[in-house]
Order: C-alpha cells, then structure tokens, then sequence
C-alpha cells in the first residue's frame, strides 16, 4: 500500500545519510501508518490493522453510498407522498445479524492476537525494565542481575546524527532472534514501557509485575517514549533498544557487567525456579525490593501477590 511504501523509502533515505547503527524504529517527519514492524507481535498487529480497514473501508463506502441514495432519491422534489412503512421484518432481522456477524470476524482473530502479545511460552531470558520519575532503569537477571539506568540526552548536549528526545545515555542492549520477556514495574507513579516497532505498550505499576515479551527480528535501534502520562517531564523519559547479534550480545554482556552494578550474586529468576519457588515473575517482582525481614509483615507482603 502506497501509505507504506512513502514512509517507508523516506526512512530508507534517512537511514543511509544517519551512519553508525541502523535506525530501525523510529518516527519519521510526515509519517503516515506504523513504524515497520520488527517483531512477530507488531507484525500481526499491522496484518489485523490492513485487515480492520478493509472492514471498516467497505462499511464507510455503503454507508455513504446508501445515505446519497436516499437524499437524491427520496428527495421532497422527486418523492412528494412520502411511504407510511414503519416496519419491516427481514430488514431488521439484517441489520442486527450483520453487525454481529461482522463483529465476530472481528473478534476471533484480535482475541487470538491479544493472548498472543500476552507472553511468550519459551522465553530465552529476561529483561526488567522499572520506571522512575523520569527516566527507565534495567536488569538483566540472566546475564549477572546487573543493573543501570537509561536517561535522555538534553538538548544541549545532543549531536548530531542523535534523535532528540528520544536518545538516551544507555541504550538497552537486546539480541535479535530470541524470546526475550519482559517484566515491568515503576518505584513512583505509573508509567508505561512502549516501544510502537515491537508493538509493545504495557503499563508499569508501583507495587505490581507486568509482563510482555518481544522477539527481535533484525538488528538496528528502536525508540519508544512513556506512554502513560506521569508528571513534569514525561515527554522526557525515551526508551531507546539497540538490537545486536547474538555474539555481540554476549560480548556486551561482559563489559556491561564490569561497568554496572550489580544487584546480587546471581541470577534471582534462575535460582527460585530451580528450587521450585514460586513462579519467575513473582520471584522477580520479590528480588526489585531489598529481601523482607521474616515476620508477620513479610507474610503479609507474601499474600497480596
Ligand atoms: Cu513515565
């Protein structure tokens, strides 16, 4: 379609001048439709999106055409006795069991993508991303359970070739082709971790785990800013995921965890599913806070999950 094939030149243009790491998701000036989808997710969300506007294009094309139907028709000039009809069975019958009929269609195939998106079944590792006012903060559990926090560059020290307000300090680093989910939560207020080219936009809630996950499809830098509304500069809080391969991966890894903190000896995830604890995500959302003093406040703490 010619509404994604302009954008998607401009942004091959673009990419040639930029140099350096392949921009890859990213808005363009004039944009018209989705950034090209680089995940299995966002590429299902763009067919079920083409598929809805065909629906809703053949809709707006009858309706429109029966509307200019009846004023050229059923005009005072060219029909002055107007019809006493107030009924009609098999009309009404019509009307109300295409719309459902129509509905159907539509739900099968956005239920099937919603439970899609929901979480991966094989994931390769994981990826924690927790909100602040303003910026994201990381945490690879499987790498060394080092973390570090990402903040956007300020206009003032932006370079050139840099996207304003959307590059930050430390990039979150992620392999192509790999189940990688995600858990999210926030220390303050609600944020929300949304990246459009992966077709990921969850929540992130003080006090509660949320989970998505992505698979990569190629290398290159993805944006995404805070999408839920979050104080003073949450138009200043952009998430920015280079994508590399696996080997450049790993080799990150290894400077990443001699530059970072680290948050304990080992992998928390790993260990309680090994012990047969409780469930990762619960594990997870346990090892973001420091370990709760055994007690009656603990058990408590242990029950609202
Ligand atoms: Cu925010």
């Amino acid at each position: 379609m010619i509404f994604r094939t302009v954008p998607a030149a401009l942004a091959s243009l673009f990419i040639l001048g930029a140099g350096g790491a392949v921009l890859a998701g990213a808005p363009e000036p004039w944009q018209l439709g989705f950034q090209d989808p680089a995940s299995p997710v966002m590429t299902d969300i763009d067919d079920l999106h083409n598929f809805l506007l065909w629906i809703i294009g053949v809709i707006m094309l009858l309706v429109t055409g029966l509307l200019l139907f009846v004023i050229i028709r059923f005009g005072a000039k060219r029909n002055p006795v107007p019809t006493r009809t107030t009924h009609n069975a098999v009309i009404e019958v019509l009307w109300t069991v295409i719309p459902v009929m129509i509905l159907v269609v539509m739900a099968v195939p956005s239920f099937r993508l919603l439970y899609f998106m929901d979480r991966t079944a094989a994931p390769e590792m994981t990826l924690k991303a927790i909100g602040h006012q303003w910026y994201w903060s990381y945490e690879y559990p499987d790498h060394g359970n080092f973390t570090f926090d990402s903040t956007m560059i300020p206009d003032e020290e932006i370079k050139p070739g840099q996207k304003r307000l959307l590059e930050v300090d430390n990039r979150v680093i992620l392999p192509v082709d790999t189940n990688i989910r995600i858990l999210m939560t926030s220390t303050d207020v609600l944020h929300a971790w949304a990246v459009p080219a992966f077709g990921v936009k969850t929540d992130v809630i003080p006090g509660r785990l949320n989970e998505s996950w992505v698979r990569i499809d190629r290398e290159g830098v993805y944006y995404g800013q805070c999408s839920e509304l979050c104080g003073i500069n949450h138009g200043f809080m952009p998430i920015a995921v280079e994508a590399v391969s696996k080997e450049a991966f790993k080799k990150w890894v290894e400077t990443a965890k001699k530059k970072f903190a680290r948050i304990g000896p080992a992998a928390p995830v790993a260990r309680v599913a090994r012990a047969g604890g409780p469930s990762p995500a619960v594990a997870a959302l346990a090892s973001a806070k420091p370990p709760a003093e055994p007690g009656p406040a603990a058990e408590a703490g242990g029950r609202e999950m």
